[in-house]
């Protein structure tokens, strides 16, 4: 703390920074703090990419190939920083409905481990979170989430987030544990994993597959951009009270069907060129947040509000970065197929 009562860390911890969010904090950290040294912890699943964090100077960052379930480097990593901010999960609702096991183990359990470390040595804690820990709202509710919605998880993904969010809060409450939670809308940018909605389908078209959507594709997400997650996330770090949770939100709501014919429109397709798909199970109707809290509190406000503009940008990126993606393009899709979407 400095005399302002700014959080001024030197050495901050990033688990899952080589995913598509955490490496985004990691650039945005190393760009913007010369002061700060982060350490990525990461064990390198399906979705991590050491690529993703190119250009860092060596001096700026330690890379460490690791679980975050073990207990031990935690424990070791932890014994010399100032802060966590904990982004490491298994991120995608499909694959928590296909296969649990692994978000119970890495989201529920490797949060405990983290909190036990940061408890031990008295680290500040940042734990990322999701909108999805609210359950969803009707399509004409006029209602958005706030701090003070109560929890309604509707997938093993988002209740096992839930969870995780829960153990921060007793972590606070009865070890002293110096923690905020920030739980955020989707996020769209480059970098994101192509099992994910928007770059699923940019990917499709590259590569002549004609998009999926599923459902009546009236579901609703209320979109941000990537860059404006990690300034939000500095500013909870540096600024956010002890103990309290901020939703992050840029105002973003949008249908999966007009995100989808815009996405065609920007591609040179026809407005039909798709299919409809199986609906994934217990498929969340909408998500909203009301980030009024952040703004008024940390001053915090989104930059890429035009998001056709952002949704150009991560076309061209995806055109651009053919091979960051082609390798894995294949099994994601028959994963896909085998499911029915
Ligand atoms: P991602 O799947 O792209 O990346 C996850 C990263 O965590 C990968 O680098 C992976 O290797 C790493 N990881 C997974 N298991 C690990 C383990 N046991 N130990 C160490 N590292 C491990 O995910 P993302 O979309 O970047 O999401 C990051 C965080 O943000 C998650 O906590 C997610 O719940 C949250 N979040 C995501 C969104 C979104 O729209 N993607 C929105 C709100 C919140
Ligand atoms: O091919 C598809 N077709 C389709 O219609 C895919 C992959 C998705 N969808 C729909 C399902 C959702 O309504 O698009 C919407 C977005 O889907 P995802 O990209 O899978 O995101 P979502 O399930 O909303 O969760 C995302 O935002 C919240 C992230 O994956 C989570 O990690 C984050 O917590």
């Amino acid at each position: 703390m400095n005399d302002t009562g700014e959080f001024k860390p030197k050495r901050i911890i990033v688990t899952g920074g080589a995913g598509f969010i955490g490496s985004n904090f990691v650039h945005y950290v190393v760009d913007n703090h010369p002061d700060v040294h982060v350490t990525v912890l990461d064990a390198l699943t399906y979705a991590g990419n050491k690529e993703n964090l190119a250009g860092i100077p060596e001096d700026r960052m330690t890379f460490v190939h690791g679980d975050i379930c073990d207990a031990e480097l935690v424990d070791k990593l932890a014994s010399d920083t100032d802060a966590i901010v904990h982004y490491a999960a298994e991120s995608h609702n499909d694959n928590s409905i296909a296969n649990p096991e692994p978000f119970l183990r890495t989201n529920v359990e490797g949060t405990y481990r983290l909190l036990e470390a940061a408890r031990k040595y008295g680290v500040r804690y940042h734990h990322i979170s999701t909108d999805e820990v609210y359950g969803d709202l009707a399509l004409d509710d006029p209602a958005r989430f706030t701090e003070e919605t109560p929890y309604r998880p509707s997938s093993p993904y988002s209740s096992t987030k839930a969870a995780s969010d829960m153990l921060v809060r007793a972590w606070h409450r009865t070890f002293g544990v110096k923690a905020t939670i920030s739980n955020c809308s989707n996020n769209y940018g480059p970098y994101q994993h192509i099992e994910k909605f928007i770059p699923r389908q940019i990917t499709n078209i590259l590569c002549g597959i004609r998009p999926k959507l599923y459902g009546d594709g009236l579901n609703v997400r209320d979109w941000i951009h990537t860059d404006d997650h990690s300034r939000a996330v500095w500013v909870i770090l540096t600024k956010g009270r002890i103990g309290e949770t901020y939703l992050i939100g840029a105002d973003g709501e949008k249908n999966n069907i007009d995100v989808l014919r815009s996405i065609l429109e920007r591609m040179g397709k026809s407005a039909d060129d798709f299919d409809w798909v199986r609906d994934r199970p217990g498929h969340d109707r909408r998500y909203a947040i009301d980030s009024t809290k952040l703004r008024r509190e940390l001053g915090w406000t989104p930059i890429h509000t035009d998001f056709a503009a952002g949704l150009d940008a991560t076309i061209e990126w995806y055109a651009n970065n053919r091979t960051w993606w082609e390798g894995v393009k294949a099994a994601t899709e028959a994963k896909y197929a085998a499911q029915g979407q």
